[in-house]
């Protein structure tokens, strides 16, 4: 009885660490608030892909050399950049797949006419992929 018993504490204790070597290495991890610079430069955004995780609270802050209209794509998310100070984007990731970014140039002298011309007008810069969690 007594080997018995002690093989079974080894097979118990084997199994513990399992589990818990398991939930380390599958993480369960929870939503973070995540802070990402993002620059554009020649109609190309650094990074060019944004990856985060679902649920993640996401603020961007965009810096560009031209003046126009960031926008993410689905989340549907659009706000002027590229003034002197970074713009801060805030968001809940809470959609996952890989989104476009894209940046809509608006000279501000014809601004009303970029909002008719939306879809020729835009280039795209870049990704965002949000991951399961
Ligand atoms: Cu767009």
């Amino acid at each position: 009885m007594k080997i018995g018993s002690s093989k079974i504490g080894v097979v118990l204790l084997a199994a513990a660490l399992l589990i818990v070597i398991v939930i380390a290495a599958c993480g369960g991890s929870d939503p973070e608030e995540l802070e990402i610079p993002v620059s554009i430069v020649d109609g190309q955004m650094s990074p060019d892909t944004i990856e985060v995780k679902q649920g993640d609270t996401v603020a961007l802050k965009v810096e560009s050399e031209e003046h126009g209209d960031f926008h993410l794509h689905i989340y549907d998310i659009e706000k002027e950049v590229g003034g002197a100070e970074p713009v801060d984007l805030i968001f809940v990731a809470d959609a996952t797949g890989r989104f476009r970014i894209t940046f809509h140039a608006t000279g501000e002298e014809h601004e009303e006419d970029n909002r008719e011309g939306h879809e020729e007008e835009e280039v795209d810069i870049g990704f965002l992929e949000v991951r399961p969690r």
